[in-house]
């Protein structure tokens, strides 16, 4: 069975941009392929984060995954820093990888461009981890969000340097990127991502917000000019409340144009409200309905199906290195 890896971080409120770029695309493919899913806990530490904070975002997190429809009976969900060898084989991989090929990457200019008192070297050497994540389980398949897509060609780049220099040890992964949902645009500023670091709360609706918020902020959220309902790209804001629509309904864009033919777009925010709020309710209830023994439970068993196949990557790849441990040697 082919293998599927794919992680969140832990941090802010996880969105709408979330679960149709990402999360919904692994609860699909869960049965077709072996899968593991991280909360990248040690990724989250490139910003600042209180520690209380962090632990329990990465619980809730791992709620999420649950409540949207990851089964651990057949999927692997645990907590990245459960499994010590992401951050030893990211030592490795930050000495194959060039500081040039890090600093080309977008996310990594974006985010320098905004740190003032000098940029943390563990942003710049963030996609370096999500390499190690990646590769570590021999992944075929990662299924992300439109934003990830360099990052997963750096992690082809440094798993082929790594095979031709020290011999055919990683499996070199694809990146299933959505045609439609792998980038949901911010309700304020169609030109950006939704983005949970996004500092107006405006901007995202997160899976966990009530139901008169999701209202207030699908209201307020911008359009473009024009009246009539229909997708075009020349009409980003439109077409972005359109998608969201789409997804959740499960509608085509032709019904979906019909449907709201000679109405407004009071009437479009008004009725993507109520579909938001139906799906994001029986969501909700189940984030709050499984137990902390239950979760406790799932990522324990998570950690150890993830460490067995770690540990064994490790190996291979020590063996590789010439970094034999003491009981290895004679
Ligand atoms: P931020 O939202 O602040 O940019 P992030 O992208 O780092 O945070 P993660 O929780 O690490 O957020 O991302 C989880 C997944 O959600 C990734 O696969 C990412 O590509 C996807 N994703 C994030 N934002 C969007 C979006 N606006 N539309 C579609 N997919 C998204
Ligand atoms: N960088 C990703 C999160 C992430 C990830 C991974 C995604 C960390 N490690 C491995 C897929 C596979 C992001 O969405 N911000």
């Amino acid at each position: 069975m082919k293998r599927i890896f794919s992680g969140a971080q832990p941090t802010g409120g996880f969105h709408l941009g979330n679960y149709l770029g990402a999360l919904r695309n692994w609860v699909e493919l869960q049965r077709e392929y072996e899968s593991f899913f991280c909360v990248v806990n040690l990724h989250a530490l490139t910003n600042p984060q209180d520690p209380k904070e962090l632990a329990a975002k990465t619980r809730e997190v791992a709620r999420l995954y649950l409540a949207a429809g990851i089964d651990p009976e057949v999927s692997t969900i645990f907590i990245q820093s459960d499994v010590p060898e992401h951050a030893e084989l990211a030592w490795i991989l930050n000495c194959i990888a060039r500081v040039a090929e890090l600093e080309r990457m977008t996310q990594y200019k974006d985010k320098a461009a905004k740190q003032r008192e000098g940029v943390g070297a563990g942003i710049l050497n963030y996609p370096v981890l999500m390499a190690a994540d990646i590769l570590l389980y021999k992944t075929d398949l990662v299924p992300v969000g439109h934003d990830q897509k360099q990052h997963l060609e750096l992690t082809r780049d440094l798993a082929e340097r790594f095979n031709r220099d020290y011999g055919e040890t990683f499996r070199i992964p694809e990146a299933f990127i959505p045609k439609v949902g792998a980038r949901i645009m911010s309700l304020s500023n169609p030109q950006k991502k939704m983005a949970k670091s996004d500092e107006n709360p405006q901007s995202s609706i997160a899976l966990l917000d009530d139901a008169e918020t999701i209202r207030r902020k699908l209201k307020r959220a911008v359009t473009d000019s024009g009246t009539e309902i229909r997708f075009d790209e020349t009409r980003p804001a439109l077409t972005n409340l359109l998608t969201i629509y789409r997804l959740l309904t499960q509608r085509t864009p032709q019904e979906i144009e019909e449907h709201f033919a000679g109405k407004g777009y009071a009437q479009l925010k008004g009725e993507l409200a109520d579909v938001v709020v139906e799906f994001l309710r029986p969501f909700q209830e189940r984030v709050h309905g499984i137990s902390d023994e239950e979760l406790e439970r799932i990522l324990e068993s998570g950690r150890e199906r993830a460490s067995g196949i770690a540990r064994a990557t490790m190996e291979e790849v020590k063996n590789r290195l010439g970094l034999h441990g003491a009981h290895s040697r004679n």
